[in-house]
């Protein structure tokens, strides 16, 4: 096998490690690092849950002094800052590790590009990028945080084949099957926040958590856009706050009294600017989550946040499943109106995924 080859081999597995941990280490990107000497691999790691340790930590510490002279594969540049740790760069170089593959370059200030030059001084071997559009779809929302202050948006929707939510009367459980929620709750796993707006609550008072077994602490943290604050405190959401973190964007203009009775339950109550419509700006609510750490956001609807989320061209990716029903055109679409005045305005969307979901369909797509 050649040297390019090998190296492409490693890097998915590392890659895959790295897809692991996704919504789960915090502020921090989730990034796989296997190591290998004489061929063989001799230790592996993903950051670990909340961010710290970082993967090239843990990966040297399951192999010891068997480091010296192996090959790192990293899904990113290793970190160049020091704290009450050495650095990963400098934890590599100094183990003796020969030689660094890295995916692609860290955009954190404090590396960007460090990381490699300080791997370089030490006389370590440095091949980057390699399989890049690979790991930058995984730290997507890392580098969407970094370069845009925004979360990566992800937009779920469960419809009929005719696109529509619920019936006319609003009555919506169960448009898809068990096997379709199962994977709706491994979606919410992989994500650091799950977002509604408010009318959804209102119908449906969920609980946004993940019920996949051994996968509750998964959970991510859960946010209502609610300009008017109309989440009641008996709401699940707000009832559960000291258990699973709720947060709730509105308006400075809403009822005080109403908001300390959210904060005295545990509600995180952040105030966003109202757009010209009146309504929260949506690009405004993703900054908020930003500056808090959320690089990947799951947004589950309802109709109204999703359509003000797509009109501002703020989806980066649809998470759509469709159920084998048709409910016709009085039942409750999936999206409001676009105001598209051409097909050529409206956003296409490149197919990343597609895979069959018990009796629904399900179809991972990214804009293009
Ligand atoms: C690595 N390996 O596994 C990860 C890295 O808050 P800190 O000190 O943990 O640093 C966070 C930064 O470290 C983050 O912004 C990103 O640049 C890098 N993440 N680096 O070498 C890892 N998760
Ligand atoms: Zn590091």
């Amino acid at each position: 096998m050649t040297t390019a080859a090998t190296d492409r081999r490693h890097m998915a597995a590392a890659l895959a490690l790295s897809s692991r941990h996704l919504g789960r280490t915090g502020a921090n990107p989730s990034v796989g690092c296997v190591l290998v000497r004489e061929g063989r691999v001799a230790g592996r790691a993903v950051t670990a849950i909340g961010g710290r340790p970082h993967a090239e930590t843990l990966a040297l510490e399951t192999v010891g002094a068997a480091a010296a002279g192996a090959t790192a594969y990293v899904t990113l540049e290793p970190c160049a800052h020091s704290g009450a740790t050495p650095s990963c760069a400098q934890a590599l170089a100094a183990a003796g590790v020969a030689r660094v593959v890295a995916a692609c370059a860290d955009p954190d200030p404090r590396t960007a590009g460090a990381g490699f030059r300080h791997l370089h001084q030490a006389g370590v071997e440095v091949s980057a990028p390699c399989m890049a559009q690979e790991a930058e779809r995984l730290h997507a929302g890392f580098f969407s945080r970094l370069a845009r202050a925004r979360p990566l948006v992800t937009l779920k929707l469960a419809a009929s084949l005719d696109g529509r939510v619920a019936t006319a009367s609003g009555e919506s459980r169960w448009i898809t099957g068990e096997d379709a929620r199962r994977l709706g709750h491994a979606l919410r796993a992989s994500h650091d926040a799950v977002m509604v707006g408010s009318g959804t609550v209102l119908a449906d008072d969920p609980a946004l958590t993940c019920r996949l077994p051994g996968l509750a602490a998964a959970s991510p943290l859960r946010v209502v856009a609610d300009g008017a604050l109309r989440l009641a405190p008996e709401a699940v959401l707000a009832a559960t706050a000291s258990e699973v973190e709720s947060w709730v964007l509105t308006a400075a203009d809403a009822p005080q009294d109403r908001r300390r009775q959210l904060q005295a339950q545990g509600v995180t109550v952040l105030e966003v600017p109202r757009g010209r419509d009146g309504r929260l700006c949506p690009q405004a609510m993703l900054r908020a989550l930003a500056e808090r750490g959320i690089s990947r956001l799951l947004v589950e609807g309802g109709p109204r946040l999703a359509t003000a989320l797509l009109r501002a061209g703020l989806v980066d990716r649809l998470a759509w499943f469709a159920a084998p029903l048709a409910l016709g055109g009085d039942g409750r679409a999936a999206l409001a109106a676009l105001g598209a005045p051409s097909l050529e305005a409206l956003p296409s969307w490149r197919l990343l995924e597609r895979m069959e979901c018990g009796q629904d369909s399900f179809a991972l797509l990214e804009a293009a």
